[in-house]
């Protein structure tokens, strides 16, 4: 087998598959090293009960194959995982994609020759590769932290992270499980397991505003009717903050009058997806008093919502505004606390000691559990890369030049590491974002810069200091002007599983078509901030 490639690709996710695949298409050489046995990244490991879309499925499928949209066709408005998996294998069937892909192959390390002017790939079982350009795919959240609870080796029942859920099916019937963690994926398991559960136990730290998915089957007039849309949603897509088809409301929750937010945050309540969050007023992720009005109304819900005061009280968020941190979609998460048989435990009151083999000891008493479910998030973003011992010039480590915070160019290049793109890398639009459509500009843009590399004979690409250091002062302005850095979560690379772990903001908060915009400024200019050899 030829080991050298003008392109190699770590990651068969959904960035991969069309990185790939433009590299194919354009004639270059191209392999691809995937952990997975198969395509599908994110859809491919987060197998857990529950688990779906948040966007609608017609705005997330890939936009450019118009064959592609014409043959799929998605049964609901928010897909669930397996259907999602299905359509990731679908379009790496209809495009022969597997044939370069090396599955079961995890990268451990990646090195730059300068003097060869490539990288060098070495999986853990060995397999070597070496390619001018290295392009990682490697996901956002694809490093899974399970928490660091003493006995955790000792449990006697099954115990799962929801980000390496087992392939067989797992049966809640009549046992007794305990859910730790109460992020969006949290939210989207406890609402499941509850469905067929013995008795549920719900162990959360923090909790988050949580609001109505409003998922239903897609019916055939809408299936005809998204068909002929494609071109429009994408269109909307492309103007909206997060690339998605909801967008900001231009008016401003501090200058309408309570009648007129009442009846909007109603409307928007119960509106389908990410509405109520990003399709709010203009300034409730900006100004805190407009936060402090949005975020009295969601917790209004939630005591609505759940019988017991008591237990609202718990559910209720006190900490942190309403969309600073990721809204978890629900479909009936409130109520699951109605149930005779879930109890919800607040870690603050009675914290987990320690993990026994019959189940979970809190500071109160043991709890007898069958299943553990760790829903406890990922090292976001910068896990995936620490992972892999990344060695650019002069031998400096991509964990040592990052440890005080990422230093990138876009968010796709880092200086000090050669012709190594990060697809959806720390400071790139992509982390928030319908990831999609933010995957498929970073790859079209990388993808043309290497078109251009080879027209021009160029075979070194590197990101200067000081245009990253433009790039990452811009992403902290932009920051600053929201108020998400005001809380703790993953967007700002808190994670209290990894206490060695910098408080650094991994995202862009300045919108899709800003960063758009600036990808385009600097490549028209001649890939101004890169330098080329
Ligand atoms: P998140 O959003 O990081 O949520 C992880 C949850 O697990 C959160 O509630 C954490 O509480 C909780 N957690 C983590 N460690 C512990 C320990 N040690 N003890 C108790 N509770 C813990 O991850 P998700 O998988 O839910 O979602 C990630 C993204 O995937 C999401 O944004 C979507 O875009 C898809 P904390 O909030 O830290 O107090």
């Amino acid at each position: 087998m030829n080991t050298t490639y003008d392109v190699l690709i770590i990651g068969a996710g959904l960035s991969g598959m069309y990185q790939l695949k433009r590299m194919r298409d354009l004639g270059f050489t191209v392999h691809g090293f995937e952990a997975g046995s198969d395509v599908g990244g994110v859809w491919y490991w987060n197998r857990y009960p529950g688990a779906r879309f948040d966007s609608e499925s017609y705005s997330y499928g890939y936009s450019w194959s118009k064959e592609l949209l014409e043959e799929w066709e998605w049964s609901e408005h928010f897909a669930a995982q397996p259907e999602t998996l299905r359509y990731c294998g679908y379009v790496a069937d209809k495009f022969d994609l597997r044939r370069d892909f090396t599955f079961n192959c995890r990268i451990a390390s990646a090195t730059w020759n300068e003097a060869t002017r490539q990288w060098t790939l070495i999986a853990e079982d060995g397999t070597t590769a070496t390619g001018t350009w290295l392009v990682t795919c490697l996901g956002p959240l694809s490093e899974p932290t399970p928490p660091s609870f003493p006995g955790r080796e000792s449990f006697k029942g099954d115990a799962f992270h929801t980000a390496t859920w087992p392939h067989h099916p797992v049966s809640f019937t009549g046992k007794r499980v305990a859910v730790i963690g109460t992020g969006a994926t949290g939210v989207q398991t406890i609402t499941e397991v509850a469905k067929t559960v013995g008795h549920l136990t719900v162990f959360q730290r923090t909790p988050n505003y949580c609001a109505p998915l409003g998922n239903r089957p897609i019916t055939p007039e809408e299936q005809q009717q998204i068909k002929v849309s494609y071109d429009q949603i994408f269109a909307t897509c492309a103007v909206s903050t997060g690339s998605f088809i909801h967008n900001s409301d231009p008016r401003l929750a501090l200058e309408v009058s309570a009648e007129e937010r009442e009846t909007f945050w109603e409307k928007k309540y119960y509106e389908p997806g990410f509405g109520i969050w990003l399709g709010n007023f203009a300034d409730i992720g900006t100004n805190a008093e407009a936060n402090v009005l949005a975020s009295a109304y969601m917790r209004r819900k939630i005591r609505e919502r759940v019988k017991d005061p008591k237990v609202a009280e718990k559910l209720v968020p006190k900490n942190h505004g309403f969309g600073t941190r990721r809204v978890p979609m629900e479909s009936g998460y409130y109520e699951v606390y109605n149930q005779a048989n879930v109890e919800l435990i607040d870690l603050h009151e009675e914290p987990i000691l320690r993990i026994v083999p019959q189940g979970i000891q809190t500071s109160r008493r043991t709890i007898p559990i069958d299943i553990i479910i760790y829903a406890t998030g990922f090292d976001a973003v910068r896990g995936s890369f620490d992972r892999i011992r990344f060695e650019g010039a002069g031998g400096q480590l991509l964990k040592e030049a990052w440890a005080d915070g990422p230093t990138t160019l876009l968010g796709l290049q880092t200086p000090g590491f050669p012709n190594m793109f990060t697809i959806v890398g720390p400071h790139n639009a992509a982390g928030f974002c319908n990831i999609p459509r933010c995957i498929e500009q970073n790859v079209d843009w990388v993808t043309e810069f290497m078109i251009h590399a080879r027209e021009r004979g160029t075979t070194r690409i590197e990101a200067t200091v000081p245009a990253a250091e433009d790039w990452t002062r811009h992403v902290y302005e932009m920051v600053d002007l929201t108020l998400i850095a005001t809380t703790d979560s993953w967007f700002m690379g808190v994670n209290q599983n990894l206490p060695e772990k910098k408080r650094t903001f991994l995202a862009y908060a300045g919108g899709s078509p800003r960063y758009r915009k600036k990808c385009d400024a600097i490549a028209a200019d001649g890939y101004r901030g890169f330098a080329q050899s």
